[in-house]
């Protein structure tokens, strides 16, 4: 039975790969980080399948003795500081945790077995301020956030770990993806929850920043497949994953309030508190090359996913689930 293990196992695409890799027949082991309160609601249905192993990015000495330990054939680094505007307030940590700990993980990975297959989480935020529409793999890369340029360093070092080591490394430079499992701080799951709560009569606003940024986004369910194809590919390629959409922050409100019978309208207040000192306007992915090499195709479309994400809301207001 193969072996894999995830980092960011507790996070949106943590969750999504540990159920795919386990219905493909894997062990699967995830490192989980030190906290006060336990944060596996997103593991919760899986627990008893999996086993968690502490270990931080932070630590390189906690990665080389959770990989002696468990001796997985594929790493999956998913684990990160993901927030974009949080970046701007703790840009150190970000790199600590976004950058330098992807050095870390390899190096692990070289001293432990260097024949364990990697992946690394890179972002369509490395193109930031994007030199060229659609962006493909060799778009230019202009971050905008502390957050974009530690990804940039992600993907070189992993870039370059498998050239200099020949470690069967690769990066997914994986467009916005989203699902009911998004962490409430993005701008897809904020809306779909307080979509939620208006329609439920528990709140009255939505306050956002930038209603006209831009974004390519999918179904995270779709795009854990593609890291799984992708790491299993005879050779260690970098790949764009993406829809090939680009719809506004504010058709995005549009569909979530009126899949709820509401006018976005009626509740929406911009506040300069959600703006970025530097904003992305624009994304949108061409996955040409992973659907010619890899046969990978997005299932759910941009209207579906929002339904999805409000349905979701909704029901777990109605069934007295605490939403996280
Ligand atoms: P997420 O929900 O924010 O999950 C992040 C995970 O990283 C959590 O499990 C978190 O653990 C863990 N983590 C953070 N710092 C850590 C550290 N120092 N040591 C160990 N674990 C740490 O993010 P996501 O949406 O699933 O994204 C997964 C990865 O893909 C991230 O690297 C993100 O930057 C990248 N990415 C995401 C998207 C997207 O649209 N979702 C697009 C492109 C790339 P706790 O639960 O303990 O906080
Ligand atoms: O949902 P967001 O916070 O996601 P963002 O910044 O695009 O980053 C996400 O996708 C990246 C892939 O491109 C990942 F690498 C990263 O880890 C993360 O998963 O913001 C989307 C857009 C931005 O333009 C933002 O300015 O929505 C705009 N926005 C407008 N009002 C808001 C808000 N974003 C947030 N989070 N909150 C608002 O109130």
């Amino acid at each position: 039975m193969p072996k894999a293990l995830i980092t960011g196992i507790t996070g949106q695409d943590g969750s999504y790969l540990a159920e795919f890799l386990l219905a493909q027949g894997y062990e699967v082991v995830g490192m989980v980080r030190r906290s006060s309160t336990i944060n596996f609601h997103r593991i919760e249905h899986i627990q008893e399948r999996i086993t968690l192993t502490p270990g931080d990015l932070l630590d390189q000495v906690s990665l080389i003795h959770m990989l002696e330990e468990h001796r997985p054939d594929e790493v999956y680094n998913l684990a990160a500081q993901s927030f974009v505007q949080t970046s701007w307030a703790q840009p150190v940590f970000t790199g600590e945790a976004t950058a330098l700990g992807v050095t870390r993980l390899l190096d692990a990975i070289r001293i432990v077995d260097p024949q364990i297959r990697f992946y690394q989480a890179s972002s369509s935020e490395m193109f930031g301020k994007v030199v060229e529409t659609p962006q493909r793999e060799t778009t230019p890369f202009y971050p905008r956030s502390p957050y974009g340029v530690a990804k940039v360093y992600g993907h070189w070092i992993t870039v370059n770990y498998r050239e200099s080591y020949g470690l069967h490394a690769v990066s997914g430079i994986l467009f916005n993806h989203e699902s009911p499992r998004r962490g409430l701080e993005f701008v897809t799951r904020k809306i779909t929850h307080q979509v939620a709560r208006i329609k439920l009569g528990l709140s009255r606003e939505l306050r956002l920043g930038n209603l006209d940024a831009r974004r390519d986004w999918g179904f995270a369910g779709d795009y854990v497949k593609a890291m799984w194809t992708m790491v299993n590919h005879d050779r260690p390629v970098d790949y764009v994953i993406a829809t090939g959409e680009t719809h506004s922050v504010e058709e995005f409100l549009n569909l979530a309030f009126n899949h709820a019978g509401l006018d976005w309208r009626d509740y929406v207040v911009q506040d300069p508190r959600f703006m970025r000192p530097a904003e992305v306007d624009l994304l949108v992915g061409d996955a040409t090359k992973a659907g010619r090499e890899l046969g990978w195709e997005p299932q759910v479309t941009f209207a579906g996913l929002v339904q999805m994400m409000v349905d979701a809301d909704v029901k777990m207001l109605q069934d007295g689930v605490t939403p996280v």
